[in-house]
């Protein structure tokens, strides 16, 4: 195994130590914005099969990494790898999103549920990170990631990707205990399906927590945070004496910033509706930040854009403990030279926020 990693920004941004400039990479930067991802996966046939397919996911990994200055390589996979491997049967439709074909609505179901073996039915998973791992020769971090169990659970009770979040929200209303169970799975799989990402090479670990921030406040501290601390206090912290940091991110979770803060993560992703100089007050010493632009910026001119990555550089101010980042994912018809021009802005502009 490779043991030094030569661009180590992200890993040091994210300990909240010293950098030459702040490190970037962005959600979802390996996806159909790029033609040479939709080629890829029109060579696999559909989405599900480009996942399982180690030498393919990896490609894509990788595609983003020749094209722009990235401080980090994001192993592509999806979120929903886990309850596909608990049986519910995944596939993607195109222009309609992720559908589960067995999706679990009572506690029978939610009983008959097992916890997945990573290294067995997520075992191309496994098999893409030590792919990875290898073509990237130590050039930049490899990120991995899961979903939060809130998260997981809207997508298995609903079936699919929700607006309103019916029928997860009336399991979690009506049936707590249900719900608790289900959640206290996903829990235990997504820290066995980290640690086995871990195992097999990756250098940083994500949750990522899409729906956390439709619950109340006190749903949220009920329903999702505990179970990703869960997840963070099971991790596997080191490799070869490396510390791995775990980054936790809740779309819309601006107002609960200190309890995320206080989890045991390394690092909070926040979106783009927080502001981030306001967020850094807030969580102080105790961890990194990750983020911050609105997306949608990238359909804004070049200019304008250029303009919006010195605001967020402005709003973070001096200092260590910053990885910029989109406030989520880069959509489907961004024009690439768009991306590249927010990546090298961002190495460009922020080495002033680093002068010691
Ligand atoms: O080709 C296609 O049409 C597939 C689109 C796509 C892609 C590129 C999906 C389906 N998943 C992915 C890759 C993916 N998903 C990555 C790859 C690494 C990278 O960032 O480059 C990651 C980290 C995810 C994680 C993921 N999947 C999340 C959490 C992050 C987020 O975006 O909020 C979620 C919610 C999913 C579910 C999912 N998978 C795919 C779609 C379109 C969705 C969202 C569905 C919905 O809106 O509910």
């Amino acid at each position: 195994m490779v043991s030094t990693i030569k661009n180590d920004r992200l890993l040091k941004a994210l300990m909240r130590q010293p950098v030459d400039c702040t490190p970037v990479w962005l959600m979802r930067q390996a996806g159909r914005y790029l033609p040479e991802y939709r080629a890829t996966r029109a060579q696999a046939g559909d989405f599900v099969t480009l996942c399982r397919t180690p030498e393919l996911a990896c490609e894509v990994t990788l595609q983003p990494l020749r094209r722009y200055d990235l401080d980090a390589a994001i192993l592509f996979s999806d979120i929903l790898t886990i309850p596909d491997a608990m049986g519910l049967g995944l596939s993607l439709d195109e222009g309609i999103g992720p559908r589960f074909e067995r999706p679990v609505r009572d506690v029978a179901a939610i009983e008959a549920l097992g916890i997945p073996d990573p290294e067995l039915e997520l075992g191309y998973v496994m098999e893409a990170v030590r792919l990875i791992r290898r073509e990237l020769a130590g050039a930049v971090p490899l990120i991995g990631f899961c979903g939060s169990p809130w998260t997981l659970a809207t997508y298995m009770v609903e079936g699919g990707g929700s607006r309103e979040f019916r029928l997860a929200k009336k399991l979690m209303y009506d049936e707590p205990r249900a719900m608790h169970s289900l959640l206290d799975k996903l829990s235990r799989a997504a820290t066995a399906y980290l640690n086995a990402q871990i195992a097999a090479g990756v250098d940083v670990v994500m949750v990522f927590d899409t729906w956390g921030g439709v619950l109340s406040t006190p749903d949220y501290h009920e329903f999702s945070l505990p179970y990703m601390r869960r997840i963070v206090e099971g991790l596997q912290r080191e490799r070869e004496g490396r510390r791995i940091p775990a980054i936790l991110f809740t779309k819309g979770g601006g107002l609960w910033l200190e309890s995320i803060a206080a989890s045991g993560c390394d690092a909070v992703g926040i979106d783009w509706v927080c502001d981030l100089g306001s967020a850094r007050e807030r969580v102080g010493q105790r961890v990194a930040l990750q983020g911050n632009l609105d997306p949608e910026m990238l359909y804004a001119s070049p200019q304008r854009l250029r303009q919006g990555v010195a605001d967020v550089l402005a709003a973070y101010g001096e200092g260590p403990g910053h990885v910029f980042n989109l406030g989520h994912g880069v959509t489907p018809q961004v024009d690439p030279e768009q991306v590249r021009l927010l990546v090298d802005a961002v190495h460009e502009l922020s080495a002033s926020c680093h002068r010691r």
